[in-house]
C-alpha cells in the first residue's frame, strides 16, 4: 500500500464542475449520420487512454479497444453488420422490440459504419491474456465504454452505442483471438451538418423516479 497523495482537486467549486460536466453529458445524442471529418488518431488513443482508467474486477482490466480506420476494413464491417441487421429486422425482433424501436427510425442500413472516421470495436477478455482469470467482465467493461463516451463528449465528438447482433463477425473480421468477446461497436467522428436524431430519445424520467434517497 502507499499513501494517496495524488488526488484530484476541481479546478472550480463542486457544484460548478458537476453543473459543467453535467450540461456536456446532457448534450450528447446517440449519432447515426456521421460527417466524414478526421479525427486524429491522438484523439482517439487519449479517448482510449481515459476509458483505461475504468475500475475492473481485480484491476484484471478485461477489455480490447480496436481502433478501426483502414476504408476496406470499415466496408467489410458494414456488410456484415447490415446482413445481421437484415435478419434482425426480418426476423429476429419480436413486435414489442420493433414497436420500440419506431420513435428512433432506425432499419438494416448503417451507412455511419463507412462514414465515420473511425470504428471502436470494445472486446470483453473472456480471460487475461495470460490466461488467468477475470471478474465482473460485464461491470468492469461496461464502465470502460461509459468513460469513453464521456470522454468522446467532452472532447466534442459523435458517438454511437452500436451492438449489431450476433457480432461474432467482428472477432472474425479484426482476426481477434478466441478469448476476445465483441462487447460494443462505437463509431466516432462529427456528427453531419444536417444530422437529425430522434426528439424523445434525449428526455430523461423525473430524478425522483430514479434515484432514492433512504
Ligand atoms: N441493432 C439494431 C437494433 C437496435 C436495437 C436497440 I435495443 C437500439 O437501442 C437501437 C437499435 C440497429 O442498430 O438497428
Amino acid at each position: 500500500m502507499v499513501p494517496y497523495v495524488d488526488r484530484y482537486q476541481p479546478p472550480v467549486p463542486p457544484t460548478e464542475a458537476l453543473a459543467t460536466f453535467h450540461d456536456a453529458l446532457r448534450r450528447r445524442r446517440s449519432v447515426r449520420e456521421f460527417s466524414d471529418r478526421p479525427v486524429p488518431r491522438a484523439w482517439i488513443e487519449a479517448l482510449v487512454r481515459c476509458a483505461h482508467t475504468a475500475p475492473s474486477g481485480a484491476n484484471k482490466q478485461p477489455w480490447r479497444f480496436v481502433c478501426v480506420q483502414d476504408p476496406a476494413i470499415k466496408a467489410r464491417i458494414r456488410d456484415a453488420a447490415e446482413a445481421e441487421e437484415r435478419e434482425f429486422y426480418a426476423r429476429r425482433a419480436n413486435d414489442a422490440w420493433l414497436r420500440d424501436l419506431a420513435p428512433l427510425g432506425t432499419d438494416a442500413d448503417k451507412p455511419f459504419l463507412t462514414t465515420a472516421p473511425w470504428l471502436v470495436v470494445v472486446f470483453q477478455l473472456t480471460h487475461g491474456d495470460d490466461g488467468g482469470q477475470v471478474y465482473y467482465l460485464k461491470e468492469s467493461v461496461g464502465l470502460a465504454c461509459g468513460l469513453f463516451l464521456a470522454a468522446a463528449q467532452l472532447a466534442g465528438l459523435a458517438t454511437l452505442t452500436h451492438t449489431p447482433s450476433p457480432m461474432a463477425f467482428l472477432g472474425d473480421i479484426l482476426g481477434r483471438p478466441k478469448h476476445e468477446r465483441p462487447f460494443l461497436l462505437i463509431p466516432v467522428g462529427y456528427a453531419a451538418e444536417r444530422c437529425s436524431v430522434p426528439a424523445a430519445a434525449s428526455e430523461r424520467r423525473p430524478l425522483d423516479d430514479v434515484m432514492v434517497v433512504v
